[in-house]
């Protein structure tokens, strides 16, 4: 399984699945949230609502990932996952691992190949990028070793969608720490 690094808008990116940093609303927000909402169009929101009645009454809990389609995105799938909010006191970096694993799994489930992932946690949610990125490769890097050998149709690519210089600069020191 190869991980990519790139500075990027996720929703322009060609890939099965993007993850969406989401609130545990589902319901749309800021941030990359937002931009997903805006770029996949009405119907995604349509879903979300869907999910929430169906089968999320309450919302969707912290490092849970559920997906829908991707409808105008480039991407087949959106998978909305929620990282933990360090500013509500959520400080626990297994909510944030689990957050990554969480999504990997659903892909896996989707039957993706590949998916992108923005910096979970790494803006409104107030975690330091440093940590969102070791967290994030790190995941990518024991969930890869977890899957067994021979596995068709399992996940070829990982790509963090990284939108500042900063945020990319620090995917780039936690891969290659990892290397
Ligand atoms: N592509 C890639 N990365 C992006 C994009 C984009 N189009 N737009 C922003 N980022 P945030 P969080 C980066 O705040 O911290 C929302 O309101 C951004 O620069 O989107 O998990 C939700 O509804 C940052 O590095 O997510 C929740 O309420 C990273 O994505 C809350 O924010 C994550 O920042 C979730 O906060």
């Amino acid at each position: 399984m190869e991980i990519a690094i790139l500075q990027a808008d996720i929703t322009t990116l060609p890939v099965d699945a993007i993850v969406n940093a989401a609130n545990s609303s589902l319901l749309g927000g800021g941030g990359v949230d937002g931009a997903i909402h805006r770029a996949a169009g009405p119907k995604l929101l349509e879903a979300c609502r869907e999910i929430r009645r169906t089968t999320l009454p309450e919302g969707l809990p912290v490092s849970q990932a559920v997906s829908t389609p991707g409808f105008n995105l480039p991407a087949k799938w959106v998978i909305h996952t929620v990282g933990p909010n360090r500013h509500a006191g959520q400080t626990d970096p297994y909510l944030l691992e689990s957050a990554f694993h969480n999504s990997l799994q659903e892909a896996v489930q989707l039957g993706a190949r590949t998916i992108a992932f923005p910096a979970i946690s790494g803006g409104v949610y107030g975690w330091d990028l440093e940590e969102v990125a070791r967290i994030g490769v790190e995941t990518v890097d024991r969930f890869e070793s977890s899957l067994p050998e021979a596995c068709p149709g399992c996940l070829e690519t990982v790509t963090f969608a990284l939108f500042s210089d900063k945020a990319e600069r620090c995917f780039r020191e936690a891969l290659d720490r990892l290397n």
